[in-house]
C-alpha cells in the first residue's frame, strides 16, 4: 500500500529559520484513519490520525492491568479505519498471571499478529522495530503500558517523556499530552498518542458487530434466525460454538459487552 501524509508542510527557507509557520503544499485524499467519538452536545467523529498503515496496540501484562476488551475495541477501530492492527504485549519482564500462549492463539485464530516485549529489559525489541520499519504507524493503548518507553528504546534520539508507574492512575498525569508524528531513523514514521482508558466506537450498528468479530461472523450463518445477535436467541450457533470452545469465550464476552453498549444508552451520559 502506498501511503502519504495527509498534509505536506513546506515552511520555506525564511520561515524555517523562524520555526513558526508552515505552508500547506499538498492535500492528499484520506485513505485510512483512526477515529473515535468525541463528547459534546452531539457526538462527532474525531480523527486522531489519518493515512497511516498500522495500529500498534500496546498493552501490558500488568501495571496497568491487561484489558482484553480494550484491545478488541482497538481491533474494531483499526478495521473500520483500514489499519493493520498489531498487538504488543509489553512488560513481560514482570511476574504475571496471563497465559501468553493462549492469547497468542486467540489472536492468531483471527489473523492478528501479537508480539511480546519488554522495553526496560530490552526483550524482543528487534521484532518491534522490524514491524515499525518503513511503515506509518500509530501507537495506542492505555496510559502507562509503555508506549513512549518502547519508542524511546528503538529510536535513540526520540527521548519521549516517560511516566512514573505510580502516577498513571492519577488524574492529569498523562505524560504524552498530544498526538505527534515522529520520523524513524531506520525508516518510517510513528505517531505517539496519550493513553486512552476507554475507546468509544464510532458508527457501528448492533447488527453489524458480528462482522467485526470474524470468528462470530463465521458461525452466524448457521444460527436459526438470520438476524440473530447471539445474545440469548434459540438455535444460536455462535453460543453453541462458544460452549464447545470453538470460539474463545474471552472474545465472546467482549462481543457481548460491546453489544450491550451499542444497544444501550450513550456511554458518555452514564
Ligand atoms: N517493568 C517494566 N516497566 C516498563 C516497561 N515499559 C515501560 N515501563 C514503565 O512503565 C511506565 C510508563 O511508561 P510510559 O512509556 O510512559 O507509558 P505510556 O503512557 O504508555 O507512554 C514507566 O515507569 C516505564 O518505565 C517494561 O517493559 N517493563
Ligand atoms: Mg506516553
Ligand atoms: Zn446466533
Amino acid at each position: 500500500m502506498d501511503v502519504e501524509l495527509l498534509v505536506d508542510i513546506d515552511p520555506g527557507e525564511e520561515l524555517k529559520k523562524k520555526k513558526t509557520y508552515g505552508a500547506i503544499i499538498n492535500i492528499h485524499p484520506r485513505r485510512s484513519k483512526f477515529s473515535r467519538p468525541k463528547r459534546g452536545k452531539e457526538e462527532i467523529e474525531q480523527i486522531v490520525a489519518a493515512n497511516i498503515e498500522q495500529m500498534m496496540i500496546i498493552s501490558s501484562v500488568k501495571r496497568p492491568q491487561f484489558k482484553m476488551g480494550l484491545i478488541d475495541r482497538f481491533l474494531i477501530a483499526a478495521h473500520q479505519g483500514s489499519l493493520e492492527p498489531i498487538i504488543v504485549l509489553n512488560k513481560i519482564d514482570l511476574e504475571h498471571a496471563l497465559d501468553l500462549n493462549r492469547l497468542e492463539n486467540i489472536y492468531k485464530s483471527i489473523n492478528v499478529r501479537m508480539i511480546t516485549t519488554s522495553a526496560t529489559q530490552k526483550i524482543n525489541l528487534d521484532e518491534f522495530k522490524e514491524v515499525l520499519k518503513d511503515k506509518h504507524s500509530i501507537v495506542v493503548g492505555q496510559s502507562g503500558t509503555g508506549k513512549s518507553s518502547l519508542l524511546n528504546a528503538v529510536e535513540k534520539g526520540l527521548r519521549l517523556k516517560v511516566g512514573d508507574v505510580s502516577d498513571y492512575s492519577q488524574k492529569g498525569t498523562h505524560t504524552t499530552a498530544a498526538v505527534e508524528m515522529y520520523p524513524l531513523s531506520f525508516g518510517g514514521y510513528v505517531v505517539d498518542t496519550p493513553g486512552l482508558k476507554y475507546l468509544g466506537l464510532w458508527n457501528i450498528e448492533a447488527e453489524d458487530l458480528r462482522y467485526l468479530y470474524p470468528e462470530i461472523a463465521e458461525y452466524s450463518e448457521k444460527c436459526k434466525f438470520r438476524n440473530c445477535l447471539h445474545i440469548s436467541e434459540p438455535g444460536c450457533a455462535v453460543k453453541e460454538a462458544v460452549e464447545l470452545e470453538k470460539i474463545y469465550p474471552e472474545r465472546y464476552e467482549s462481543y457481548l459487552k460491546i453489544m450491550e453498549e451499542l444497544q444501550g444508552e450513550d456511554p458518555f451520559k452514564k
